[in-house]
């Protein structure tokens, strides 16, 4: 992978790059996916082609006969995004060969919801993964299946409320944890996997373009809060992408040819463990979460923080034991 040491960004660098996914889509006030796939299109470095599954992120940027996306882009079906990658990336090869492609190179990138990745998009991915197929996913993970009204899905967390999981006398919001997508991602034994937030937008920006710099493929898992599947007010999405890092809910981290090192933001609670915050503080204030804090519900809450304190526990002895 190439170093991106010399990619200084600066916030000026980004207010003056234009806008990739541009303004006027129609997605919901406070769309935690939309503002971390603008920020991702920003780190493109060059001719770029995004394929992307059915989801909110499609659904809201290309309601014919409009576009909101400055690059060429697909739309594929729900399970489908990692596979049309695979397809895009074999036939630039085969231009290539054939002399009928001007640029030296194009990168790829496949987007989908946390539905079309841990669920549906999943042999698609791993598939293309195995086959070492150079594209970057981009995982937005906010949760649920938010387009078609907010169902569960394996990247729902514990106690989340959703349609399929609703909180009340037969259950507390979802039963089982969230699937541990990116160690199954590393499982794979790819260059490049990274965790990131977008209230540390310039991890992102770092991230994004070294997944791209990789020959071959790469795996970025976005936290994307989501107000209306979450119930949360649309001007906090920012502070819970704050929050879900200092509470070790989301850590963010890359995880290089096997070797794991935490972000700066999570580095700096593992060197003042005093600093993370408790898992309640995320959770409160999210209606998905409301019925946790019925006393009734406190073995979930209490099952949450250790769930959490053991992944982060395991996080740090993987950055141990790879150093
Ligand atoms: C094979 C198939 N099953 C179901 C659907 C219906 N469907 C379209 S989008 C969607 C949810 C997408 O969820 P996710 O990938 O999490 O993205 P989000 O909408 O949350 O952005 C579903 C169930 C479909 N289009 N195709």
């Amino acid at each position: 992978m190439a170093t991106t040491q010399e990619w200084k960004i600066t916030a000026k660098d980004i207010a003056e790059k234009p806008d990739i996914l541009m303004p006027g889509h129609r997605a919901c006030a406070g769309c935690g996916p939309a503002h971390a796939l603008r920020l991702v299109m920003k780190a493109i470095r060059g001719p770029t082609i995004v394929t992307e599954a059915t989801g909110c992120m499609e659904v809201v940027t290309s309601i014919y006969p409009y576009t909101s996306w400055a690059v060429p882009w697909l739309h594929t079906a729900f399970e489908t995004s990692a596979a049309n990658a695979s397809g895009i990336e074999a036939a630039l090869k085969v231009l290539k060969r054939k002399g009928k492609l001007k640029q030296e190179h194009v990168d790829v990138i496949a987007i989908a919801g946390d539905g079309g990745t841990f669920d549906i998009g999943f042999q698609a991915l791993s598939g293309a993964v195995e086959r070492g197929h150079d594209f970057l996913f981009v995982l937005y993970d906010n949760e649920a299946y938010m387009n078609t009204g907010i169902q569960r899905s394996g990247g729902t967390p514990m106690g989340a409320a959703t349609t399929t999981t609703p909180a009340g006398s037969v259950m507390p919001g979802k039963l089982q944890h969230k699937k541990p997508i990116a160690d199954i991602m590393v499982a794979h034994g790819m260059e490049y996997v990274a965790s990131a937030s977008p209230y540390y937008w310039k991890d992102l920006l770092q991230k994004v373009r070294r997944g791209l710099e990789v020959e071959g493929p790469a795996f970025l898992h976005l936290f994307a809060p989501c107000p209306r599947g979450w119930r949360t007010d649309p001007a906090k999405t920012i502070n819970y992408s704050k929050l879900a890092v200092e509470s070790c809910v989301f850590p963010v981290y890359e995880v290089v040819n096997g070797k794991y090192t935490l972000s700066t933001p999570s580095k700096l609670i593992a060197l003042a463990p005093q600093k993370k915050k408790p898992v309640a503080d995320y959770l409160k204030g999210q209606g998905r979460y409301r019925h946790l804090f019925a006393p009734q519900n406190k073995h979930m809450l209490d099952e949450i923080q250790r769930w959490t304190d053991e992944r982060w526990a395991k996080l740090q002895q993987k950055v141990e034991q790879t150093a």
